[in-house]
């Protein structure tokens, strides 16, 4: 296509996860012409990638689905309350199809960069295939933990033996573990979920522990038919529903009791309802306050303590040094549990800190242990990080590399000063992570599509934030953070502090889905006020 007068599609989406698919849906149902890129060779995205022994969910399947069909929510069961990694990706594969958007999306192919073209008002896409592709409106649904930290470890590559990351796990083959003496590094999430079923068939499982996390029971099991049943019924409903709620999900259980309001006695009765309801964090309904988080956090402790057999590996365990909440917790039935098993051992590297790889194994500061394979559970460059692996360039030229230099900003997480038209659903400054993935991906499509056709009605070719809506909005997010307590005094990757060198901010917006949901619509039932909206003759 000429570039200068006419584009190749309207949009451009990228990604194939939870947003990316609905994006391409919602592209299509307007009536816009559209093409998906997807590095992976399938579509799930995360759910992809992660393909380690254990991944699954841990938000409950009843939520973490897709709402804007009626026919898939009837159509589609899960085998559990917290669904597995194949299924999750199992069940992407089935939305895709079913939405006809497979063949809009180049697999294997990922989107290298992106200009925007000033004087047209375009961007232009580059491939890894080499393609360059113009667009109007250009979706980055890169997801929020895709894009994997190096470990930062010395002589990673002298390693003799084999070496996987949980976030690139192989799935073109069997990895067998069976008998195999295997060395996990990392115990967040990831590390957690796989540790157990590592254990299940290594013949030996040195797990290196830098910071121990929380690990509360996941409620998973078979699905409540009942429930199943109340979701079926009126989907549209508990869609809209769970845009009202703050983390996005439906029905959150949680304690009615006001932990201010109870006794040393009442405040303990609650806490065993909620452990045993599975619900322990949201066991008070002011569970945010530092008074409440800090009996929370004592009682997650002592549960914790008790699953653990020998006191020192227990004593380690335990996260002393941050409140519940103030990085993400984790949660499994089985963790806790599989210390207690001969062949499995736990290294504190506050004690004796990993020094360097070795062809034989990991070498600490205390000793060399010789592994046959190695495991990096090590997390992500999270939130920011994706859209920083691309190279993308707007207004006069300036790098989105240059513009988030000290960390990302933005306006309602989803647009950035000086990028019209670029939404960025998933991304930083969003109720992202820490809300229900699936209910912010259909939220933040939807606005952006609403967005879009409201561009299109008005007759104006494109709109990005003003600068001042950009501090507002890191001024909000600030404020909220600091109401959550150890937000701001724990090493997340919340706030930047796993990445070696990356400026530390907190990046997920704490007010609530509610709250956020509403401030996107008010700026569009407003004519977007906080946004400059280019002349159509500037186009
Ligand atoms: P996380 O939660 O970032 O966990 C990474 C873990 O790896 C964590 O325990 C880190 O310790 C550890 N780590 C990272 N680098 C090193 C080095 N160099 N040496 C030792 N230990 C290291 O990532 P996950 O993949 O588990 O989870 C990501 C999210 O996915 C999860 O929260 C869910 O939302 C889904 P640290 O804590 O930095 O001391």
């Amino acid at each position: 296509a000429n570039a200068a007068t006419r584009p190749d599609c309207d949009v451009v989406v990228v990604g194939a996860g939870f947003a990316g698919i609905y994006a391409l849906w919602t592209a299509r149902q307007r009536g816009l012409g559209v093409r998906g890129f997807e590095s992976a060779s399938d579509v799930g995205g995360t759910w992809y990638w992660n393909a380690y022994p254990g991944a699954r969910c841990d938000v409950d399947s009843y939520s973490y689905a897709y709402f804007f069909d009626n026919e898939v929510v009837r159509e589609w069961s899960w085998s559990d309350i917290c669904a597995q990694q194949p299924e999750i990706q199992n069940y992407l594969r089935f939305v895709a199809e079913r939405c006809g958007v497979i063949g809009d999306i180049t697999f294997e192919t990922r989107v290298t960069g992106a200009e925007y073209l000033e004087e047209a008002g375009f961007w232009r896409v580059r491939t890894s295939g080499g393609e360059e592709v113009v667009c109007r409106y250009l979706v980055l649904a890169v997801g929020a933990l895709s894009q994997p930290k190096a470990p930062g470890i010395e002589d990673v590559d002298s390693f003799a033996g084999e070496a996987y990351f949980t976030s690139t796990w192989p799935r073109d083959r069997e990895v067998d573990l069976r008998g195999k003496r295997v060395g996990v590094i990392g115990t967040g999430s990831s590390g957690v979920q796989a540790i157990p079923e590592i254990a299940r068939v290594a013949s030996e499982v040195v797990v290196f522990q830098r910071t121990a996390n929380f690990v509360t029971p996941t409620g998973g099991g078979p699905m409540d038919p009942e429930k199943v049943a109340g979701l079926r019924r009126d989907p549209q409903a508990v869609r809209q529903g769970m845009r009202e709620t703050y983390g996005g999900t439906y029905p959150p259980s949680m304690g009615d009791r006001r932990f201010s309001d109870l006794d040393e006695a009442g405040r303990e009765r609650e806490l065993w309802k909620a452990w045993e309801g599975d619900y322990v964090q949201l066991a008070f309904l002011d569970a945010h306050t530092p008074e409440a988080n800090e009996a929370i956090s004592a009682f997650i402790r002592q549960r914790m303590l008790e699953q653990v057999n020998d006191p020192w590996t227990a004593e380690r365990l335990v996260p002393w040094d941050h409140p519940y909440g103030g990085k993400r917790p984790c949660r499994s039935d089985v963790y806790l549990q599989t210390y207690n098993q001969p062949h499995v051992r736990l290294v504190h590297l506050p004690d004796t800190p990993i020094e360097r790889i070795a062809p034989e194994g990991i070498v600490t500061t205390e000793q060399t242990f010789e592994l046959d394979v190695i495991v990096y559970a090590t997390g992500f460059d999270a939130l920011s990080g994706p859209v920083r692996a691309m190279n993308i360039t707007g207004i006069d030229g300036v790098r989105m590399n240059d513009v988030w230099a000290d960390g990302p900003v933005n306006y309602l997480g989803t647009m950035v000063h000086g990028f019209p038209n670029l939404f960025l659903p998933s991304s930083a400054m969003s109720p992202s992570v820490l809300s229900n993935m699936a209910t912010l991906a259909e939220q933040q499509v939807d606005f952006i599509f609403d967005t879009v056709a409201w561009l299109e009605e008005n007759g104006r070719p494109a709109l990005h934030p003003r600068a001042e809506s950009q501090d507002f909005w890191a001024d909000e997010t600030l404020r909220y953070a600091k109401r959550v307590p150890g937000a701001l005094t724990t090493d997340s990757w919340y706030n930047g502090a796993n990445v070696p060198g990356k400026p530390r901010r907190y990046m997920v917006y704490r007010g609530g889905f509610k709250r956020y949901n509403e401030t996107c619509y008010a700026e569009l039932e407003n004519g977007f006020p906080g946004y400059e909206l280019i002349a159509p003759e500037a186009a």
